[in-house]
């Protein structure tokens, strides 16, 4: 029988990380675990920049191999399992839309989040830069959620009936956005439902619980 490849996660408790973790835990994988504490910088140690150049969780390895970025991450882990326990088979339709929605998630809503929380990121260190670029974020973010919850309107799940690993995504950053850091986001029931949904999940709950040994972050309705 051929030997499976060992997996390791590296995350960080309640960061971008938590989508690939709910979505291992999901799968039935067996994987493993590795904190890297991103406020004592240890993304940015030798050895760490080694497995992932880009200093960021999360990083999944797959034996000698190394995968970056949560879209390819939570697609590499729905190809593991059964067509449709996690993803749709290539041809189905609704396994691009999972796509276009991990896209939207990390191209837009990621990086707006990004620049309220960190906007020196993209404003460096000056402040008055810094100032216009945290405003415009919130902006961006307001923007970008009336399309998440025009999306999202009728559907139980990110893809309709089924879960997908863009729920997992979907999960992560509606957690982001009740974050007291934001000045202010438009209301997003059909949102604020699914990610309710998502945290109906057993999976869902013994990874926030394992996460939160090391960070104890909050879920707004609990
Ligand atoms: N495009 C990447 C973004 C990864 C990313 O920005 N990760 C953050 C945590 S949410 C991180 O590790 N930040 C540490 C740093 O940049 O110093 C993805 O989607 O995985």
């Amino acid at each position: 029988m051929p030997v499976e490849p060992a997996l390791v996660l590296y995350y960080f408790p309640r960061a971008c990380s938590l989508a690939a973790h709910i979505a291992l835990e999901e799968s039935g994988l067996d994987y493993q675990r590795r904190m890297v504490h991103l406020p004592s910088q240890q993304n940015r140690t030798p050895a760490y920049l080694t497995t992932n150049p880009n200093g960021a969780v999360p990083t999944l390895t797959i034996g000698e191999q190394t995968l970056t970025e949560t879209q390819a991450i939570l697609t590499y882990v729905g190809d593991q399992v059964a067509a449709d326990k996690l993803l749709p088979p290539a041809g189905d339709l609704r396994r691009y839309r999972a796509h276009e929605w991990m896209n939207f998630l990390s191209s837009s809503i990621h990086t707006y989040v990004r620049s309220i929380f960190r906007s020196a990121v993209y404003a460096g260190d000056d402040e008055e830069v810094s100032i216009a670029v945290n405003t415009q974020g919130v902006n961006n973010l307001a923007k970008a959620t009336e399309i998440v919850e025009k999306r999202l309107e009728g559907q139980t799940w990110a893809l309709g009936d089924a879960f997908s690993v863009a729920d997992t995504y979907l999960f992560v950053m509606y957690l982001w956005t009740t974050d007291e850091r934001i000045a202010s986001v438009p209301e997003r029931p059909n949102w604020e439902a699914l990610a309710k949904r998502v945290w109906l999940r057993p999976a869902v709950q013994r990874i926030v619980a394992i996460e939160r040994q090391d960070r104890n972050y909050a879920i707004p309705w609990e």
